[in-house]
């Protein structure tokens, strides 16, 4: 049972390659349409990041998320377990000052995607032994959009944590147009990028560039 749900995740997530994190104080033009127009464009993860709505508010918004992304997209809410149970979602991201990964796993059962941030090889591997899917590893570079997040860590830092786990690693941070190839030459198996899509006048070719841009390193390696 636990090897089967171990496959098909690992399987979701070998799919992955532009990574959809919300932010409703950035976007344009609001957290549902950036959502629709990533799922539209090929995105196959979409990650609800909300810090300023209420309970009440997120669990409408995140309802209305799982039914955009459906069957076509993998939809992980940031933080809020008590979210991501509400709506059936198909798992969570978590940071390194949350509940611990086993506690979560408990929670949310064997068949729910767990992501956790990490900020080096130490947490990285102690993530994967804690029964995370995947690591997010950030900032890769400088970034304002979050504002506690510290300094860049350089997109060498991608291959040493890389090398240390099996499970994929998720690059954030500062991600950009102009720096997104040295991500992905870096190994990162999927990349995020906030600012770069969201506050955006044109959510689908922004995010087309990026699905294009890795599908050619990744092809070319
Ligand atoms: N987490 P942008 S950096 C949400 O390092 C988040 O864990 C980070 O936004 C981490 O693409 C970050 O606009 C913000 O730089 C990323």
């Amino acid at each position: 049972m636990i090897a089967k749900n171990f496959s098909r995740k690992s399987f979701l997530l070998k799919e992955i390659d532009f990574y959809l994190v919300t932010d409703s104080g950035l976007s344009k033009k609001g957290t549902l349409s950036d959502v629709r127009e990533a799922v539209e464009s090929g995105c196959r993860i979409v990650q609800y990041r909300e810090k300023n709505k209420s309970t009440k508010e997120m669990v409408e918004e995140a309802s209305e998320i799982k039914r955009i992304c459906s069957s076509r997209a993998i939809f992980l809410i940031n933080d809020r377990i008590d979210v991501a149970l509400a709506v059936d979602a198909d798992g969570v991201h978590i940071g390194q000052d949350d509940m611990p990964v086993e506690t979560a796993r408990k929670l949310l059962g064997e068949e729910k995607i767990i992501g956790l941030s990490v900020q080096d090889r130490e947490e990285a591997i102690l993530a994967e032994k804690a029964g995370a899917d995947y690591v997010g590893l950030g900032p890769i570079f400088n970034t304002a959009t979050k504002k506690d997040a510290g300094e860049g860590l350089g997109p060498e830092k991608i291959r040493e944590v890389k090398s240390a786990i099996k499970i994929p690693v998720v690059a954030i941070g500062g991600i950009y147009k102009e720096n997104c190839e040295s991500v992905i030459q870096n190994g990162a198996d999927s990349l995020v990028a906030i600012s770069a899509i969201v506050c955006s006048d044109d959510v689908k070719r922004e995010i087309k560039f990026f699905i294009d841009i890795i599908h050619r390193i990744k092809k070319s390696d």
